[in-house]
């Protein structure tokens, strides 16, 4: 397997300053990040500065891991004690190679990072891109591990169209539809979170002849964020090996995340978007996460990339960080 796919960023800042790591250095369990910096499968320029800009931003939180004077810090939520757990395995690997703008070598390049990543046990925590590179990421994953999967995507969109005269079959409105085809997915174990906005008629039909959970914010706000959360891991991991996640930032309402490509009012605020993390955390058996549609050409001080971050440090803190009870 060619190795082309990944690419270092030496000097650069690496998500959390964890430690930049390659390949080789993957263990089973291991938490490893990767940008994929493709924005040329979305509508405009701009998320393929995403990952640096998620990575920058994430430094602002390095105190809670670095600084601690007793190596610990206290949730002041609930007063739990968190400190690093020992020997917990996490590192950044840098950037997978994107050859825009040629589609079919750079979703091999993508899916073969994946691929390579969970062929070693390691969890791929990724930083888009726009949306379409979910369906690379998943592919590779999927085709490394065996299994059947449940998946969760956070979304205002349902991403599931089959066929834009536009773009074609591979963009990011199709992400989802890719998923659903492949084998290890079953569309009856695939739940949204945050619709909000339209969709195209084929797109909504295809989740109703198929039995897709989609919770709206209409759902939502008649009921909680945590009622959906409890849905969708009660669908998603129905029998299954584990569940993708999947996080659009156009999910939070424009006045949280002006960072970018759709702008949203109704969606979920930005301490929803947190709480919704949180409540996820809690799920043990995550194969894969990525976070995308950052548009840091659209950002607004760095707002967008810097909830981007505090996303994935709360979904990711209860596996790197061992809480405690305060005494
Ligand atoms: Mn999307």
């Amino acid at each position: 397997m060619p190795i082309e796919s990944v690419m270092k960023n030496p000097g650069r800042a690496t998500f959390l300053g964890w430690p930049e790591i390659g390949l080789e250095d993957i263990t089973p369990g291991m938490l490893v990040i990767a940008g994929v910096p493709c924005g040329f499968t979305g509508s405009g320029p701009g998320p393929e500065f995403a990952p640096d800009a998620i990575r920058q931003a994430s430094r602002a939180s390095l105190w809670r891991w670095t600084e601690p004077p007793e190596g610990e810090v206290v949730d002041v939520l609930d007063g739990s004690v968190m400190r690093l757990k020992d020997g917990a395995g996490f590192g950044d690997l840098g950037d997978v190679a994107i050859f825009s703008p040629q589609l079919e070598k750079t979703t091999q390049s993508i899916a073969d990072t994946t691929y390579e990543i969970a062929r070693r046990g390691g969890i791929p925590i990724c930083l888009g891109g726009d949306h379409y590179v979910s369906f690379p990421l998943i592919e590779g994953l999927a085709r490394a591990r065996g299994g059947q999967f449940g998946y969760i995507q956070i979304d205002a969109h349902l991403d599931l169209q089959n066929d834009n005269p536009n773009h074609g079959t591979h963009w990011h409105g199709s992400n989802a539809r890719r998923v659903a085809d492949l084998d290890p997915f079953d569309p009856a174990k695939m739940v949204w979170i945050g619709l909000d906005d339209v969709c195209w008629p084929e797109e909504w039909s295809f989740g109703q002849e198929h039995g897709c959970t989609f919770l709206t914010m209409r759902d939502i706000r008649q009921t909680s964020v945590g009622a959906a959360v409890q849905k969708a891991l009660a669908v998603a991991g129905d029998g299954t090996d584990g569940i993708y996640l999947t996080i659009d930032i156009d999910v939070v309402q424009r006045a949280f995340s002006p960072g970018t490509g759709y702008c949203n009012f109704g969606g979920l605020t930005a301490a929803e978007l947190l709480d919704v993390m949180k409540l996820l955390s809690a799920y043990p058996k995550f194969v894969g996460v990525d976070l995308v549609e950052v548009n840091p050409l659209l950002d607004v001080n760095g707002t967008t990339a810097m909830l981007a971050s505090l996303a994935l440090i709360t979904l990711l803190e209860p596996m790197v960080l061992n809480p405690r009870k305060a005494p």
